[in-house]
């Protein structure tokens, strides 16, 4: 059989995991302890904007803590060693595939470590906690620096780019995400009517598992490295 020349590969919560940064769907996920509407939509922020930045910061704080797992550095290792073309494209705010050495990576729903000023749109690395009282460095609005984090209406990082990608891709395989958001969530079906070949690695079946031509279930840090090898080996 012909390898593939062109790989989309989508990540989800699930990857991480093991890394220890929780999940949202899973029982006690995030989602089982704060409202969506609270802490994840620009109406939740508009209203209680310190709410929403005591969410952030606690995840944001969590990242020192953690470090990438088997299955992040096995997606650098295929980023690195394929021949034919890679993306990456994670739904996660963490920065745990970069620190697992991959590149070729876009965070659709943006990033923990980043912030933006919704004054000015000027966007920084921010690591530390943020609030209320903090002033932006380029206009020196005060209280309007926001997680650079894509939230529920609206409308994620460099879609074009992905959908070019999922015109062009052969092998998509999704990770580690229950495919319950869109436009994540309907990225399967674009690659199969692209004509890809469309695999789901994760923990049990997704809410999209009929899209996917294969399936292999069990935890990322054992099925990613397998599944890394057996694309390498051709
Ligand atoms: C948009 C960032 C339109 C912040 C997130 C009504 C009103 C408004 C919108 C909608 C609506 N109805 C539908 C929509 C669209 C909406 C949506 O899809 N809603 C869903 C809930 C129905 N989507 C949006 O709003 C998107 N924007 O549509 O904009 C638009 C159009 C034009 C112009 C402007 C706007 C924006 C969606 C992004 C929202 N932001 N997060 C943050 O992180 O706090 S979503 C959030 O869910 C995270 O990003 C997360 O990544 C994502 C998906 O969750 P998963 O990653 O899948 O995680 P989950 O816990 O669900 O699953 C984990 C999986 O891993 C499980 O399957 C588990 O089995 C598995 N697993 C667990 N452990 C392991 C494992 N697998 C392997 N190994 C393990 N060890």
């Amino acid at each position: 059989m012909i390898g593939p020349f062109s790989i989309v590969v989508l990540t989800g919560a699930g990857i991480s995991a093991e890394s220890g940064v929780d999940t949202f769907r899973d029982t006690d996920g995030i989602w089982s302890k704060v409202n969506i509407e609270d802490v994840a939509t620009p109406e939740g922020y508009v209203r209680d904007p310190e709410r929403v930045h005591a969410f952030y910061n606690d995840r944001r704080r969590g990242l020192p803590g953690v470090v990438p797992n088997a299955a992040h550095f096995a997606l650098a290792k295929l980023e690195r060693e394929f021949q034919g073309e890679f993306l990456l494209v994670t739904q996660n705010i963490d920065d745990l595939h970069e620190r697992a050495g991959s590149a070729k990576l876009i965070h659709m729903h943006g990033e923990l470590v980043k912030a933006f000023c919704d004054r000015c749109g000027h966007k920084l690395e921010w690591r530390a906690d943020l609030s209320t009282g903090d002033a932006c460095p380029a206009c020196h609005g005060h209280g309007r620096l926001r997680p650079d984090v894509v939230w529920f209406g609206e409308m994620p990082y460099q879609m074009d780019r992905i959908y070019d990608a999922l015109a062009k891709c052969d092998l998509f395989v999704s990770i580690g995400t229950s495919g319950n958001v869109y436009p994540a969530a309907g990225f399967v079906a674009e690659a199969r009517a692209a004509g890809a070949r469309t695999v789901e690695l994760n923990l049990e079946p997704s809410e999209g598992a009929n899209l996917f031509h294969h399936a292999v279930h069990g935890p990322a840090t054992k099925i990613v490295p397998d599944f890394v090898e057996s694309v390498l080996r051709g």
